[in-house]
């Protein structure tokens, strides 16, 4: 049984209308650790989701990225949301920067099941090994090296408009992707272009061929 790891009710929506039904949530907040890139902080919460549930984990890291804030709130986009709030985020977009005020969602997700993947060409991810090693923390090296984690990614480009919409979660309602926002399509319909869709989609090709 493939466990979908996250503490958020709206992925868990998206993710399970798009994987098949032998998923099911594993509501487990991993350590969210400090990195500029969703990649290692996914990769780390994988293992440790993993070293928790002794089953198949996939875990989905998400962020919003702003290109004229650098990337801003990327990988702090959950404590932006809980702190400032998504209509903040806008309203700073709004104060701050020209039209059209480009973002993208990005989503990454780290699937872990204890065993190596022999058959893809970049089985593990190394940034987590280098960071721990560069840490000096010995044996978070090897605990690290002792489990692979594979990741697949997503991302979709729109631009930060005023909110609209109902739907979704988050900072759907102020991204707009082809005229209309997140907020505004079904599930389906999102999942059909989004950051989520497009990394599930690359999961589910490989997991069905595992
Ligand atoms: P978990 O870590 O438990 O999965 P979370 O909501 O904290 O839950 P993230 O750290 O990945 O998950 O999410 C970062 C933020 O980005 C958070 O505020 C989400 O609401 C938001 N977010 C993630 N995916 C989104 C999406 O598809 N649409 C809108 N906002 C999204």
């Amino acid at each position: 049984m493939l466990r979908y790891v996250t503490t958020n009710a709206g992925k868990v929506r998206e993710a399970l209308s798009y994987l098949d039904d032998d998923v099911t949530q594993l509501d487990f907040d991993y350590t969210e650790v400090q990195a500029s890139d969703l990649g290692p902080i996914a990769a780390h919460g994988a293992r440790e989701a993993y070293r928790y549930a002794d089953e198949p984990v996939l875990v989905d890291d998400a962020g919003l990225f702003i290109d004229g804030f650098e990337g801003f709130p990327g990988p702090y986009s959950s404590y932006v949301e809980d702190t400032l709030g998504v209509e903040a985020v806008h309203r700073l977009a709004a104060a701050e920067l020209d039209e059209p005020r480009r973002a993208s969602f990005r989503c990454v997700l780290a699937y872990c099941d204890g065993e190596p993947f022999e058959a893809s060409p970049n089985p593990i991810d190394r940034d987590d090994r280098t960071v721990a090693a560069a840490r000096g923390a010995e044996q978070d090296a090897e605990e690290t090296e002792a489990l692979p984690v594979k990741l697949f990614t997503g991302s979709v480009n729109g631009r930060i408009v005023p909110p609209r919409g109902e739907g979704g979660f988050g900072y759907d309602p102020i991204f707009e992707h082809d005229g209309a926002t997140f907020a505004e399509m079904s599930a389906e319909e999102k999942n059909g272009i989004s950051h989520r869709g497009r990394a599930l989609a690359k999961f589910s090709t490989w997991y069905a061929e595992r």
